[in-house]
């Protein structure tokens, strides 16, 4: 439910599923569905700006704290991305938490990466795989958020219920009640969340809309080494 608690539950075998809706794993799911070839997501600005000399002409995306980062081509709305010639073409992105939270988890685990727009896809990859998951949920800062937990709950649904899952873990229950709750008006339930509060105060809400669509596309960010490439479920 938050990154403090990923240490708890990584054991070096399990698949993990980064997943920060709001909105770092949306944009990166939007960006394979529209052609991108590779994204590569790093943790600081610096290590992203190191990109921008190369002659091999990244995209480079940063956000922190909601906002774009100066100098960079743009921040972190999925949006960008729907009329965007990105065909093989590289992305290197840094965001507050989703980027983070995928270098951590890359240490021990295979990584794919998981929003509400590739929720049937990956469900169906992971029953594939048959393997043991952890979902890890960015949050905000360290924090629990509740969009991170609504799709955690999503994907929980879609695993338990092909009953090749059993859900031996009290968050993943914890997700999956409130996905019941709210899931006929996701919006609407995230009225109150603070993601949803900071991206109004930057008058961003359409990405909120936008990042809570489900299944825009069959494509699964994998992580290979270093670098974000789609498979397909
Ligand atoms: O923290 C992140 O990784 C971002 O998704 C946050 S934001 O939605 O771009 O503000």
């Amino acid at each position: 439910m938050t990154p403090k608690l990923f240490s708890l539950y990584s054991d070096k075998k399990s698949i993990v599923v980064v997943i920060d809706v709001l909105r770092a794993t949306s944009s990166m799911c939007i960006a394979f569905e529209k052609g991108l070839d590779k994204l590569i997501p790093v943790s600081t600005v610096e290590e992203a700006l190191d990109y921008r000399n190369d002659d091999r002409n990244y995209i480079l995306a940063a956000e922190r704290n909601g906002k774009p980062v100066k100098s960079f081509d743009f921040g972190n709305s999925p949006q960008v991305y729907i009329d965007m010639d990105v065909k093989g073409r590289t992305v290197v992105m840094t965001t507050t938490n989703g980027t983070k939270c995928i270098n951590i988890a890359k240490k021990d685990h295979d990584v794919v990466i998981g929003s509400f727009m590739n929720l049937a896809a990956i469900a169906k990859w992971l029953i594939k795989q048959n393997r043991d998951v952890i979902l890890f949920c960015a949050g905000w800062k360290g924090k629990f958020n509740l969009e991170d937990t609504l799709f955690a709950g999503a994907l929980v649904d879609l695993l338990v219920t092909s009953n090749l899952y059993d859900n031996s873990c009290d968050a993943a229950h914890a997700s999956l009640v409130l996905w019941h709750y709210a899931k006929q008006d996701l919006y609407g339930f995230l009225d109150q969340s603070s993601h949803r509060k900071r991206l109004s105060k930057l008058n961003i809400d359409s990405d909120v809309n936008f990042c809570l669509q489900l299944n825009l596309t069959n494509k699964i960010p994998i992580l290979k080494g270093d670098i974000l490439v789609a498979a397909c479920e």
